[in-house]
């Protein structure tokens, strides 16, 4: 349904100027887990709301997080030459077009989310989803998350900074994906706590599997120990914590999440199917 919507949504490759509308496309299509609109329509099934009118809003986190992978992979920023296995976006279509792809998303995200004015959801609640986005993505969550972490670049850091990092950079965005959901489906003050605190588990049970995948898939591909990085110096909980504890801590965190999603009923599987995913998760 995502996959459609976004096909759907975004200009047409053909479509003047071409390079622009062909680099957004690049990006999109090129293979992500579309994790943050799955959290954000799964949350509605939890509320046992239809999903189907928020699939523009869903749409709009994917944007933004490509958008976000796009800047990442830039030379002044992680300097990647691969994501997701093929040529990043600046290694495709250069950086300067790059640069205004990644900006187009970010600001086409907001135009989906107003698409979903009128649909039966309340002005008030989509506002407020809205700003939840922008500072999510922005000055409270991923932004500030993304300075902290090149900050710490070759430093020795602490694990409460490096959760400080974790929680904006990329928890910040789920957060706000099931928030989101919630807020758009209705969800009463208690309902919205409880599946924040789902949110909160998941991101920290995603960002330690991240770490751990990438330590793994590093020793698997250059024979190198667990922890090292000749790149650049980043904190990794394996790095921090070694393998073991951060494997038990990661599955801590994702029965942890489950169980805050108790109030709810049935509705509420595919959200715990999200979080167990992850413990066994390859990519
Ligand atoms: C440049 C403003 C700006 C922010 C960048 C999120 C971020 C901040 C950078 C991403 C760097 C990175 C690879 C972080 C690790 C966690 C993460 C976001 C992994 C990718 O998310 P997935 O697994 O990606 O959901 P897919 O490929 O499935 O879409």
């Amino acid at each position: 349904m995502v996959n459609q919507q976004l096909d759907f949504l975004l200009p047409a490759p053909e479509e003047k100027p071409q390079i622009l509308h062909q680099a957004m496309r690049y990006s999109v299509f090129a293979g992500g887990k579309r994790l943050r609109p799955v959290l954000l329509l799964a949350t509605a099934e939890a509320l046992e709301k239809a999903s189907a009118p928020f699939l523009p809003f869903a749409c709009a986190l994917e944007l933004i997080h490509t958008y976000s992978l796009i800047h990442d992979d830039l030379p002044a920023m992680d300097d990647d030459d691969l994501r997701r296995g093929l040529p990043t976006c600046h290694k495709k279509f250069g950086e300067a077009q790059a640069i205004l792809a990644g900006d187009a998303l970010l600001t086409y995200a907001f135009n989906l989310m107003i698409m979903c004015r009128g649909k039966g959801i309340s002005p008030d609640r989509l506002l407020w989803a809205i700003d939840e986005v922008a500072f999510g993505a922005g000055l409270k969550g991923m932004i500030v998350g993304q300075v902290a972490d090149m900050s710490a670049e070759n430093k020795a850091i602490s694990l409460d900074e490096l959760k400080y990092i974790h929680r904006h950079k990329t928890g910040a965005l789920f957060r706000v994906s099931v928030r989101a959901g919630g807020i758009l489906s209705g969800a009463d003050d208690d309902q919205l706590r409880h599946l924040t605190s789902y949110a909160e588990n998941m991101g920290l049970a995603f960002q330690i599997t991240d770490d751990i995948l990438d330590v793994v898939g590093d020793e698997k591909k250059l024979g190198k120990p667990v922890g090292s990085d000749e790149k650049k110096q980043k904190a990794t909980y394996p790095a921090l914590l070694g393998l073991e504890e951060s494997k038990a801590l990661a599955r801590e965190a994702v029965e942890q999440a489950i169980r805050f999603l108790d109030p709810f009923g049935p509705g509420a599987e595919p959200l715990r199917q999200v979080a167990t995913s992850l413990i066994d998760r390859e990519s």
